[in-house]
């Protein structure tokens, strides 16, 4: 590994676990279309391979996100990452490369990183090397095309779209020659793969000693996140003791990633941190001049927004699915201030559809928010949330306590 590399990967905070309390990343969302459809993914949200899904990211130009790059770094002088990794496949959207070059003229001493499912990897590997990146991720979720064809519904190649097995075959076949192309070049590549409990789960291992062989630099093993509106939407996430389990034997084979996010598309700060609310409106205008510390919803700065199940604002009393209203409260530091009411709609039933629009519209209705305080809530409701970008905190007692407490644990997170 030569000398500028090595001092690369001491900074990056996802291939190195040192480096993620110390170093930022920065990623530009400016790839919007993809080229497969995995069965975890909405396209109403970002790319589940690198991204928690996210509703409110927002796509931008290759000018307006090197803009932006300028404006980052300026506030965050320890961001030693801009990457690329969605909302979409990167590799199918002409944005990215103008956006890599774009930065990496600018800014040649920031590393590039970028993450995709490989599709197009071996007609674009020496392209993102001549442009400076030297850290690429591929999304395999199976060596098995028997496997695949469960995960993919369809995959566009050649200007056709392929399905079940052969669409298995040619992004697999693909995903390998493009992983083994950036690694011949010098590149350090990561594979991240989404565990799908009944799916891929025991195929994981034969999986990771294949790329292994290979010789990726480092593996991470994501959970699902069911999100609605896909095929795979009642499937459960795995729990933690299981991705450990795994993790834990897989790591016997190769170096394993232990502290991913599942960060947004948009996602800027430390892992642990995210600052991307603070730079929403910044680049949005094409200069750079829009106001900076401000976020869509007029939010100033840090301040974190928590709705809160009370009906009287004194104590936590409840539950998300049987709820009149929630409280939305902003968190400054130590300062709790109650900033309105929001009413939800009432569908009767705890049953079948009426059920489902009552959780669909509460989900709705809580969209500003980043911190969500219950009694009680189901599992669906639950993920959904997650899967969005919340916190969820369950919690009876005082309201105030629980604000703080919420803050605390999601910041600590
Ligand atoms: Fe971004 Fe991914 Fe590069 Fe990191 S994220 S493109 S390698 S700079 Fe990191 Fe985020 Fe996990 Fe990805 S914590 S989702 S592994
Ligand atoms: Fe969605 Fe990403 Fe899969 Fe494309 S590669 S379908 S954006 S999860």
């Amino acid at each position: 590994m030569d000398g500028r590399l090595a001092d690369a990967l001491r900074q990056h905070p996802c291939y190195n676990e040192e480096a993620h309390k110390k170093f930022a990343r920065m990623h530009l969302p400016v790839a919007p279309r993809c080229n497969i459809q995995c069965n975890y993914c909405n396209r109403r949200y970002d790319c589940s391979n690198e991204s928690r899904p996210g509703v409110t990211s927002s796509v931008l130009t290759p000018y307006e996100a090197s803009e932006k790059v300028g404006a980052v770094k300026e506030r965050i002088p320890e961001l030693s990452v801009v990457a690329i990794a969605g909302p979409g496949d990167p590799l199918a959207n002409d944005e990215t490369f103008a956006a890599l070059e774009l930065v990496h003229g600018k800014y040649p001493g920031i590393a590039l990183c970028l993450s995709t499912n490989g599709l197009n990897l071996p007609g674009y590997a020496d392209k993102l090397y001549e442009l400076g990146v030297r850290f690429v991720t591929v999304t395999m979720n199976a060596f098995d095309p028997d496997v695949s064809s469960k995960i993919y519904e369809f995959v566009i190649w050649d200007g056709k779209k392929l399905k079940g097995k052969e669409a298995a075959e040619r992004l697999l076949t693909n995903q390998l020659e493009g992983i083994g192309r950036c690694i011949a070049l010098g590149m350090l590549v990561k594979v991240n793969i989404v565990l799908i409990p009944g799916i891929n789960d025991t195929h994981i291992p034969d999986l990771v000693n294949a790329v292994k062989k290979l010789g990726v630099y480092i593996v991470n093993i994501l959970p699902l996140i069911p999100v609605e509106g896909t095929k795979f939407s009642d499937m459960r996430a795995p729990t933690p003791e299981e991705r450990k389990r795994l993790m834990d034997v897989c790591s016997k084979d190769v170096r394993m990633m232990r502290h991913c996010r599942q960060c947004r598309a948009d996602a800027i700060g430390l892992l642990d941190k995210d600052r991307s609310d603070e730079f929403v409106r910044v680049g949005a205008c094409g200069s750079g001049c829009g106001p900076m510390n401000v976020r869509s919803d007029g939010v100033v700065g840090n301040s974190v927004r928590v709705a809160v199940a009370s009906d009287n604002g004194a104590t936590v009393n409840g539950g998300f699915g049987n709820t009149k209203a929630f409280r939305m409260y902003l968190v400054s530091g130590d300062a709790v201030t109650e900033d309105r009411i929001v009413h939800v709609k009432e569908h009767g039933g705890v049953y079948g559809d009426a059920h489902t629009k009552n959780i669909n519209d509460r989900i709705i209705s809580l969209k500003d928010a980043d911190v969500v305080v219950v009694k009680e809530i189901g599992p669906r409701p639950m993920n959904e949330l997650r899967a969005s970008g919340k916190y969820v905190h369950v919690s009876g007692g005082d309201v105030n306590d629980a604000v703080r407490n919420a803050v605390r644990m999601r910041r600590d997170l």
